[in-house]
Parts: structure tokens; C-alpha cells; sequence
């Protein structure tokens, strides 16, 4: 039994992870009239010593959860990373406790309206483009979510005219009354199948965004997604036959709205079908937030794309090498393949923490657009079992290993591509240490 929580009338809120979330959330609902406890799996915890500096008075737990905690508070507030399925939580919710996610929040005290975008890939793209479109048109916004910010982060006061946030199926596990203004869903495949009972669980989590009476962005594309739609509601597609849509125009390709020219595709930094997505689905919820649409379009021509997603480290002899350690997933690391497939071989290094995908979704792609793979971490027995028979393939124990191996097969007019379509936490701290570890040795070895 926690002392503080049992004895003081306030509404008790357990905070449950100590991460960036976790952080957030103390230093939010410090300032309100709660009495706060936090609880961590871990010993040593990402935040915890900023916590117990700024807020001494706060009763953490580290190294496992207390069920007692849980049981006796008004509130629980998880962390994304943290699975409700926990026997702790359950229980803890079977008994009547509110379990919350700090985008719930978020959505409770947020004093502008909310642009919200999920899908299984492109999130931070259509994100980070969104807001530079909103910053081009002199709006002032704030941009976060799961790109990296937590939402209550971003609560400022006087309020901006939009906060525009990424949300994971994580985030909206644990949502129920987020009202956007506009959402979107970009696409759904099938990612991180470690933490969902089944595809329709996570599918069930992205669907909530749309929640409420906003404008439902849809991709007319996807099966899922075009499933969503709801007749009563304000929408916007895009997608081949959708509101925004590309046209053939003076023989060249265009981003359209309505069948009217707007853009044209090679003007564009940002490479691959995918992106073309992603940029219509950035110019649709742009129109939902009214957005001149020439601010829009100065902002996509200079728009050059996030880090560690296709990039481009450098060309020797006619090999090109790509990081694109973002690709954490099989639709990911697809979409790459499809984007370089035009422009050369491809050489793949894949491989990392599945997180219990069925990698025979790679066959067809990996037999008609990929000349050898090369596989690493700990599912790469799991990716090998699925490659076509004939396709030349290595096993490696590093990456190191994998560049060294690709710089010896590779010839002129080859893509070589780290598309891992697995996590990295098996070899990395991140997708993004693996990206740099990637850039850092192809320039040393390869360029
Ligand atoms: N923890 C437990 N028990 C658990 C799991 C986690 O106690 O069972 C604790 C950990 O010990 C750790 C803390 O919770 O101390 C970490 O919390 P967290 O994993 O929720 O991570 P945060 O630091 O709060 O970061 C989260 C998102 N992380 C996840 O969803 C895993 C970040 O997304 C996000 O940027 C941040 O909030 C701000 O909103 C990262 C991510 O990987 C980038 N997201 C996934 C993705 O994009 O695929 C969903
Ligand atoms: P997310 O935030 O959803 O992870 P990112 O924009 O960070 O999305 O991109 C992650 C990975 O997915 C990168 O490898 C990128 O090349 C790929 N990708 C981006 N947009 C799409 C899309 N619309 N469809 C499929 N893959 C995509």
C-alpha cells in the first residue's frame, strides 16, 4: 500500500513508465491538484533522475510494478511502450481504475484543434511536411507526438492554431475522446503483431483516430482504410480515383486536386510512390485546415525528407547506397524496394527484431525486384526461410560485415539498400544509431 495515495482525499493518478511519456505527464499534472506516484519495470529508468530532482516528493517504484498501487488509484496513466495486457493493469482495470494515455489527456486539455495522423508508414513524413506546409502559410503550430515530443508537451499558452501530431497504435490504445479537427489514417500493414492478439487489434487501434466529428482523410488505396468511411462525415481522399490524385500532364507525372495539375512528381526532393502518397495526404490535410494551397506547394518542393528513410549516403563506381533503417517493417522495407526498383539492382541488407511478422510477404518482392540479400540479427534465419530459392543470399553477424559484404558483390548500376524491415533493439539503441552506424561505415569503406 502506497502511504500518500491511500491517505490524502486528492485524485490519485499511477503514472506508469519513465520515459519521455512518463516525464510529460509529471511535469503536467505536477501543476494540477493530483497526488502523483510512478512505477517502472525498470531499475534505472530513462527520467528517473530528473524526477526525483524536480519533484522529491513523488513516490516512484522501479524495478516492477506494485499491484497494490494500481489498485488503489484513481487513474492510471500509461506510457505507449507499456502493454495494457499486463495482469496488473487488467486487473487493476477490471476493478473500475481509468486507465489513460497521455494523448487522452492531451485530447482533454488541448486549446486548439488537433491534426492527427497515423498509418502502419509515413507517419513522421506526412507529419514533418504537414507542419512545414502550416509554418510556410505563416501559421503558428506545434508539431509532435510520436515523432518525439510528447503531446502534453506541447500544450503552450496562448494556444497555436493547430497542434499537428503523429500518434502510434500505441498512443491510441488508450484514447477515447480525441475529437480531431482532421485525421488521417496513411495505410495499414501488418506491425508490431509482439504486442496485438491478432492484425484486427492493432487495425481496431489505428481506426480510432477517427473517433469524433472531424474530417476523415482516406486513402482510397488501401482496403482498410477505405473501409473507414463514414457517409455522415466531411471527407477528403486521395489515392488513384480520390479528390487528391496524380494526372498525366504535358507527358509528365502531377500531384493533383480534382484533376488539376498542381505539381510535378520530379520536382519533388522527396523520392518513390510512397511518397507520393505521402505528399497527398499532406496537401489533403492541408485543404481540411484551409491552407493556401501555394504555401503548400513552396513547402513540398523544398521539402527533403527525414533522415534514415531512403536516403541517399553517397554513389562510388556506380553503386548507390541508401539508409533506410526507419523501414522497421515489412510494408516499410517494401515500399523502398518499389521506390529504388527503377533505378537499378537492388542489393537488400535486412534483418533485426521481427516482432513476429510473417516475412513470407517479402517473397514476391524480394524475387522480382532484389538481386541478393544480405541478413543479419536475430531473426534472420525467420527472413531466410522466406527468399526465393534462387536469390543470392549471405548470412552476416554485423553490419560492418553486411557493408564489406555488399561493397564486394556490388557493380556498377546497383542499388544497395539497408531496409531492415525489422526493429533494431536485438544490435542498436534505435533505427537511428543503426542509420548511423550504416552511414559511417559505407563512407569509410565505400565511398
Ligand atoms: N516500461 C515499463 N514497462 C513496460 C514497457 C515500458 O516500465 O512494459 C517503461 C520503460 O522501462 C521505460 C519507459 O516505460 O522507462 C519508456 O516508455 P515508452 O516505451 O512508452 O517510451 P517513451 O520514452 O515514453 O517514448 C514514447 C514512444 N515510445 C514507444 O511508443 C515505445 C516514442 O515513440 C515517442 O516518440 C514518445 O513516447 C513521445 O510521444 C518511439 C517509438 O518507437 C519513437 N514508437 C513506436 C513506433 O514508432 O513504431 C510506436
Ligand atoms: P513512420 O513514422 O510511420 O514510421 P516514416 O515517415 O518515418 O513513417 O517512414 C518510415 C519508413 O516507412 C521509411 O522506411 C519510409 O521509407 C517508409 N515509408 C514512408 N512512407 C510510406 C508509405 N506511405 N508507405 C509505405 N512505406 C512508407
Amino acid at each position: 500500500m502506497i502511504p500518500m495515495v491511500a491517505n490524502i482525499p486528492q485524485k490519485s493518478i499511477v503514472i506508469v513508465g519513465l520515459g519521455q511519456t512518463g516525464l510529460s505527464c509529471v511535469r503536467f499534472l505536477a501543476e494540477k491538484d493530483y497526488v502523483l506516484a510512478i512505477m517502472d519495470s525498470r531499475e534505472q529508468p530513462p527520467a528517473l533522475s530528473i524526477v526525483q530532482h524536480e519533484h522529491p516528493e513523488i513516490l516512484i517504484k522501479t524495478g516492477g510494478f506494485d499491484a497494490s498501487w494500481l489498485q488503489q488509484a484513481d487513474m492510471i496513466v500509461l506510457s505507449p511502450g507499456v502493454d495494457p495486457r499486463d495482469a496488473d493493469i487488467e486487473a487493476a482495470k477490471q476493478n473500475g481504475v481509468e486507465i489513460v494515455g497521455d494523448v487522452e489527456l492531451f485530447a482533454r486539455y488541448a486549446n486548439a484543434p488537433i491534426i492527427a495522423i497515423t498509418g502502419s508508414n509515413g507517419k513522421s513524413t506526412v507529419t514533418t511536411l504537414l507542419g512545414e506546409m502550416a509554418q510556410q502559410a505563416g501559421k503558428n503550430i506545434k508539431v509532435g507526438g510520436n515523432l518525439g515530443t510528447p503531446t502534453l508537451d506541447l500544450i503552450t499558452e496562448p494556444a497555436p492554431a493547430f497542434y499537428i501530431i503523429e500518434l502510434s497504435s500505441f498512443q491510441l490504445e488508450t484514447v477515447s475522446t480525441l475529437n480531431a479537427f482532421a485525421s488521417v489514417v496513411l495505410n495499414v500493414s501488418p506491425d508490431h503483431m509482439d504486442r496485438y492478439d491478432s492484425e484486427q487489434d492493432y487495425q481496431y487501434a489505428k481506426a480510432k483516430i477517427f473517433n469524433g466529428d472531424g474530417v476523415m482523410v482516406l486513402n482510397t488505396d488501401d482496403a482498410f482504410v477505405s473501409q473507414l468511411s463514414q457517409q455522415n462525415r466531411n471527407q477528403i481522399t486521395f489515392g488513384i480515383n480520390a479528390d487528391f490524385n496524380v494526372v498525366s500532364h504535358d507527358g509528365k507525372q502531377w500531384l493533383a486536386e480534382k484533376g488539376l495539375p498542381l505539381i510535378e512528381i520530379d520536382s519533388l526532393k522527396i523520392i518513390g510512390k510512397h511518397n507520393v502518397a505521402n505528399a497527398l495526404a499532406a496537401l489533403a490535410l492541408g485543404s481540411a485546415m484551409a491552407l493556401p494551397m501555394s504555401a503548400m506547394l513552396t513547402a513540398l518542393q523544398q521539402y527533403s525528407g527525414l533522415p534514415h528513410r531512403c536516403h541517399l549516403v553517397g554513389e562510388n563506381d556506380g553503386v548507390r547506397w541508401f539508409n533506410d533503417s526507419k523501414a522497421t517493417n515489412i510494408g516499410a522495407c517494401v515500399a523502398a524496394i518499389e521506390g529504388l526498383a527503377d533505378t537499378g539492382n537492388i542489393i537488400l541488407i535486412a534483418g533485426g527484431e521481427g516482432k513476429e511478422q510473417d516475412f513470407s510477404e517479402l517473397t514476391a518482392i524480394l524475387q522480382q525486384s532484389v538481386r541478393a540479400a544480405i541478413l543479419l540479427g536475430h531473426d534472420a534465419k525467420l527472413i531466410e526461410a522466406s527468399l526465393p530459392k534462387e536469390l543470392e543470399a549471405y548470412r552476416v553477424e554485423s553490419l560492418q560485415e553486411a557493408v564489406l559484404k555488399a561493397k564486394e558483390i556490388a557493380q556498377a548500376g546497383d542499388n544497395v539498400l539497408l531496409s531492415p524491415a525489422c526493429a533494431s533493439f536485438d544490435m542498436f539503441s534505435g533505427y537511428a544509431q543503426r542509420g548511423d552506424v550504416f552511414e559511417s561505415l559505407v563512407r569509410e569503406h565505400c565511398l
